[in-house]
């Protein structure tokens, strides 16, 4: 999955290095309960451990202390080249495994070819892995990233989905080929910093109580997609104004700040979609008539 890097060399040094320490335990040991005296009282040398914190902006090569995410989250990946291959999850290395999520009877065949590549908790870590996987841009058709949260598997039968739906916008390959890659970074951070449904996380349960579960890039033969998947789906009765609503602001932000479009811009065309909402029930029944939002 290693691409030719487009970073300078020490930007790609830092993201390198950013990646390996990561990778690495790099946690600042302290005594545990049994090492300690009964009765004993730590004590903690503020100075020193103030001194011997060394984030990426002071020392890029040897940082200890990384920046933690809201919540932590897995990256999942397939494409024409992982079907039917049973591939060791990558990379191998001292950095603890998340445990796969279970993975419900009816999207067993679905996730066969879906590979786990990798979990991360911080900022560090996600630039690490941003800069050394293949960009979307370069991927072959019928391929898809799938960002989401730690526990969560990319399919319509998790339980955190199974309720659920997804905004999504079509962009035809042509036109789009120079903007994809930026497009699919700020999704990626507007999921891990929780700005798509922003209320939640400034509340005690915060990661847990957000409505998005994860993000998504496909390519295909002739366009890209880019999805937001949500927890809940609007089922149209009146009672559910406020989830609507909240539905819709993911949708806003999702076209105007992370992608950039005006608010009224209309956006479909040949192989182009409005930013439309599907609960994934309708996904499911392929073909029949189903009501979308659109912002
Ligand atoms: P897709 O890849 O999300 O849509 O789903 P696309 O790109 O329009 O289709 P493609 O034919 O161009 O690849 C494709 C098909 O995969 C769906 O019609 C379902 O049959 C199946 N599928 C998709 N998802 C997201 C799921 C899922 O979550 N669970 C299960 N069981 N099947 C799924």
């Amino acid at each position: 999955m290693n691409a030719p890097s487009t970073l300078s060399g020490p930007a790609l040094q830092a993201s390198r290095a950013a990646l390996s320490a990561a990778l690495a335990d790099q946690s600042i040991s302290t005594p545990t309960e049994e090492e300690l005296e009964a009765g004993e009282i730590q004590e903690v040398d503020m100075q020193a451990q103030a001194d011997g914190i060394r984030t990426v902006f002071s020392d890029p090569s040897n940082f200890n202390v990384k920046h933690p995410l809201y919540s932590p989250w897995t990256l999942w990946f397939d494409s024409p080249a992982t079907k039917g291959r049973n591939m060791p999850q990558t990379p191998i290395s001292a950095f603890p495994q998340t445990p796969v999520p279970q993975t419900p009877g009816a999207a067993q065949g679905w996730m066969e070819d879906i590979k786990r590549v990798i979990g991360f908790d911080s900022v560090e870590e996600f630039w690490g892995l941003y800069n050394n996987i293949i960009p979307p841009s370069q991927l072959p058709p019928k391929a898809n990233y799938y960002l989401f949260k730690e526990g969560i598997i990319p399919a319509w039968e998790d339980e955190a989905n199974k309720s659920g739906g997804k905004w999504s916008i079509q962009l035809p390959k042509d036109k789009n080929r120079g903007n994809i890659d930026k497009m699919w970074m700020y999704t990626m951070l507007a999921a891990i910093g929780e700005t798509f449904d922003p209320s939640p996380t400034l509340s005690e349960s915060s990661a847990s109580a957000s409505l998005i579960t994860g993000v998504i890039v496909s390519t295909r033969p002739q366009f890209y997609r880019l999805s937001i998947w949500t927890r809940l789906a609007p089922s149209g009765t009146d009672e559910e104004g406020a989830l609507r609503e909240r539905i819709e602001g993911v949708g806003k932000h999702f076209k105007m700040s992370v992608l950039g479009y005006p608010e009224g811009a209309r956006l479909g065309g040949p192989l182009a979609t409005e930013v439309e909402f599907l609960s994934h029930k309708d996904s499911e029944k392929k073909g029949k008539t189903a009501k979308k939002i659109i912002v």
